[in-house]
């Protein structure tokens, strides 16, 4: 077998988001997050799965970070819980739950880990959704004010302070389709939500270049490669609007310092983009260290001609109501397999094919892939180990295309495995795992499944494996 090799240089990590692996919900001063109320109310995730207990990560960080040097890493990213450190989401900030950040950094520079920390991996304070939500521009003037906190807190220990995780999913998941927190159907109030995470993002960057000059800053989007179902006017126009929607809205303000004209035209049937002020656009664009990554899936879609019947093989999951706000007209069609266990279809190239789109579109912007994973049905064997060779196949083949788009030119400058450990999967609960170890929920065990040896060769020598077709 033939291998391909990545440089010294290039940077291998794991990640992990607060809510879904640390537990501890109502400890030590921590205050409800709209994913607390979400999951407590019933018919809202999968066997009414909470994160209440999750990983116990609160507990048990020390052994989870020698987990992380033992697979030979050198970084690790995680997020900050807001309402841990801030609980009423404004004014007065809890101690301990600072503390308990300044430990995990400190344990993880102790071990020559690089903290890579995001502030918002979805995790809202209830109190600021009581007061609007993200819909509501003063929760983004609050994201400045509880950055202001941890940065002045952590300061340059974090080696990279990322904003935000997946801003789509906060805007679309939790104000359009309502499959995750705060659980609203308001389609107006999901474009909303787009533009004050956009001014969030900015504003917090500011904070950090002005209280933490040497650190790295980013934001980590899910971008979306989406194909027309075929080379009809109408199904790559309906290409587009989607592109709009989910990449744009967000790369156009975040790197070009201005909404696509196109997007606010596709939309003006849902709203007037009234929200957006003189300015913010330009509060948005803070130049980024690096632009995070986190890819999955591809998207296949169609212009809908009104009476055939729908597919709507996108993220409505249960909800009748479509994330794709103001765009009721096109349809997404099922994808060619294999899939994962969430349904997902495994498409390797397109995550070359987007990184190669965003070297020409944005160039000399260096980027980073800060989530790529999967989950399987894992089973534990006899011998007690998990032979979860579809996993290594999968990281392997995204790992391969990332070497496919360097070899071409475009700056990656790293890879985190989505995740550490099997965890709170949101919706999902915790029927899918996506770890590279395994937590028992019933003794909080973790055992290393086959990926995380494969991921420890890889990472240790930067030499991958051809995938076998
Ligand atoms: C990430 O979300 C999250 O950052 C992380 O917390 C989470 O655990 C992890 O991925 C795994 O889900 O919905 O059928 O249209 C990824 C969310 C996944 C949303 C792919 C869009 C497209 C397929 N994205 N999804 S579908």
């Amino acid at each position: 077998m033939t291998a391909r090799t990545f440089p010294e240089s290039f940077l291998w990590g794991s990640a992990t988001a607060a809510y879904q692996i640390e537990g501890a919900a109502a400890e030590d001063g921590r205050g409800p997050s709209i994913w607390d109320t979400y999951s407590h109310t019933p018919g809202r995730t999968l066997n009414g799965d909470t994160g209440d207990v999750a990983a116990d990560h609160y507990h048990r960080w020390p052994q989870d970070l020698d987990h992380i040097a033992e697979l030979g890493l050198g970084a690790y990213r995680f997020s900050i819980s807001w309402p841990r450190v801030q609980p009423g989401g404004s004014g007065r900030f809890n101690q301990a739950g600072l503390d308990f950040y300044s430990r995990l950094v400190d344990g993880l520079l102790e071990r020559g880990i690089r903290p890579v920390a995001t502030m918002y991996h979805w995790d809202l304070p209830q109190e600021l959704e009581d007061a609007g939500g993200w819909p509501v521009r003063d929760t983004a003037l609050r994201f400045e004010e509880y950055a202001s906190g941890i940065v002045a807190a952590l300061g340059d220990r974090v080696h990279t302070w990322t904003t935000l995780n997946e801003p789509w999913c906060s805007a679309y998941l939790g104000y359009g389709s309502g499959v995750h927190a705060p659980g609203r159907t308001e389609p107006a109030a999901a474009l909303a939500a787009v533009h004050h995470l956009n001014l969030a993002h900015g504003l917090a960057g500011r904070v950090v270049r002005e209280l933490a000059p040497t650190a790295e800053l980013s934001v980590t989007l899910n971008l979306h490669v989406i194909r027309p179902a075929s080379d009809s006017a109408a199904d790559v126009d309906a290409a587009r609007r989607i592109d709009a929607l989910a990449n744009r809205a967000f790369l156009g303000p975040m790197l070009n310092g201005a909404y696509p004209a196109d997007l606010l035209a596709d939309t003006a049937g849902v709203t007037d983009w009234s929200f957006v002020r003189q300015g913010d656009e330009k509060v948005a664009a803070v130049p980024l260290d690096v632009l995070g990554v986190n890819y999955y899936s591809s998207t296949l879609v169609r212009a809908w001609d009104g009476h055939s019947a729908r597919s709507d093989a996108d993220g409505h999951g249960a909800s009748a109501h479509s994330p794709w706000v103001g765009a009721d007209d096109v349809d997404f069609l099922p994808q060619p397999g294999p899939y994962t266990a969430m349904g997902w279809n495994i498409d390797p190239p397109a995550l070359t094919e987007l990184l190669l789109r965003l070297g020409r579109e944005h160039p000399g912007q260096p980027l980073m892939i800060t989530e790529n994973g999967a989950a399987f049905d894992d089973v534990v064997s006899a011998d007690g180990r998990i032979h979860d060779d579809l996993r290594i196949d999968y990281l392997r083949r995204h790992i391969s295309a990332v070497a496919d788009a360097r070899e071409q030119g475009v700056d990656v400058r790293g890879y985190f495995v989505w995740s550490l450990l099997d965890n709170f999967e949101w919706g999902y609960g915790y029927d899918r795992r996506f770890g590279i170890i395994r937590v028992d929920y019933d003794t909080q065990e973790r055992t290393w499944k086959d990926s995380a040896h494969w991921y420890r060769r890889l990472a240790a020598t930067g030499e991958l494996d051809q995938p076998q077709d």
